[in-house]
């Protein structure tokens, strides 16, 4: 069977059992083919499960919408942080010379990145959509790196299955799938419309998860961990947003 009717099988399958009999059916089929969310046992239960197994079998390729240069916002809204830390202003009147991206777990070679090596790399645009789970967004053109090519400089082992990334705040913390991961798309950005970052947007550097929420693209990235089990991170739900009843998957 080809990998494609194999997947709209398995969808087939996953959407008839939503319909005709319990979500808990499809959430079983989901299982069965390993497209549980992390956060599967929270608040949704075996509606998470469905839209996270349907959307990624659908959606494991598709491209998130990208603008042509005259429809840039002309007022990117910076949503509000929690205020600096005394560390981070240090960072920040240095410069950010000093900022690292510590990427480490199931690779081949842990490294730790200055922003300047991550300027070093084949830089790539993106004009797309920050959209927040308030009802908000604006359309921007993003600098960065493709997150794949840091994958590849590490040598990610296999068997790694999600990227967990920390924010320098403590309780930012957020993690992906390999899916999306290694989509072409998804990017550590260090600039922001023909600009370095600031730091109201993310800056120095940020996650630029465009298939998913706003609260995906975490702020003042600082690390990288490379794993196959989520359940030791936290509380195990895969980020601190389900924790806080949002969804790990939050696809747009
Ligand atoms: N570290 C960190 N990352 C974060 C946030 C935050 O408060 N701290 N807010 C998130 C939310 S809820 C959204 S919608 C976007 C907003 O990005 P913006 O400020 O560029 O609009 O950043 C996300 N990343
Ligand atoms: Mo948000």
């Amino acid at each position: 069977m080809t990998d494609l009717s194999r997947r709209r099988l398995i969808v087939t399958g996953l959407t008839a059992a939503a319909g005709v009999s319990a979500l808990g059916v499809a959430a079983r089929l989901a299982e069965k083919y390993g497209l549980v969310p992390p956060d599967h046992g929270g608040l949704y239960g075996p509606g998470e499960t469905l839209t996270y197994a349907s959307l990624s079998l659908l959606t494991k390729h598709s491209l998130a919408r990208e603008f042509p240069r005259s429809n840039i916002s002309e007022r990117p809204l910076a949503n509000e942080v929690a205020p600096f830390s005394e560390e981070f202003k240090r960072h920040q009147s240095a410069g950010f010379a000093d900022w690292r991206l510590s990427v480490d777990g199931m690779v081949d070679r842990p490294t730790s990145f200055s922003v300047a090596d991550l300027k070093s790399y084949p830089a790539q645009n993106q004009i797309t959509e920050m959209v927040c789970e308030e009802g908000w967004s604006y359309i921007a053109e993003w600098n960065g790196v493709p997150l794949s090519h840091i994958l590849h400089l590490v040598g990610t082992h296999p068997q790694a299955k999600y990227v967990v990334y920390y924010s320098i705040e403590p309780d930012w913390w957020e993690s992906m799938d390999m899916a999306d991961a290694t989509h072409p798309q998804t990017f550590l950005t260090y600039g922001m419309n023909g600009d370095d970052l600031g730091v109201g947007n993310g800056g120095p550097l940020r996650v630029r998860l465009p298939r998913q929420l706003g609260y995906k693209s975490v702020k003042f990235l600082t690390r990288l961990t490379v794993t196959d089990n989520l359940k030791k991170f936290g509380k195990g739900l895969g980020s601190v947003s389900p924790e806080e009843g949002y969804a790990w998957y939050a696809g747009v």
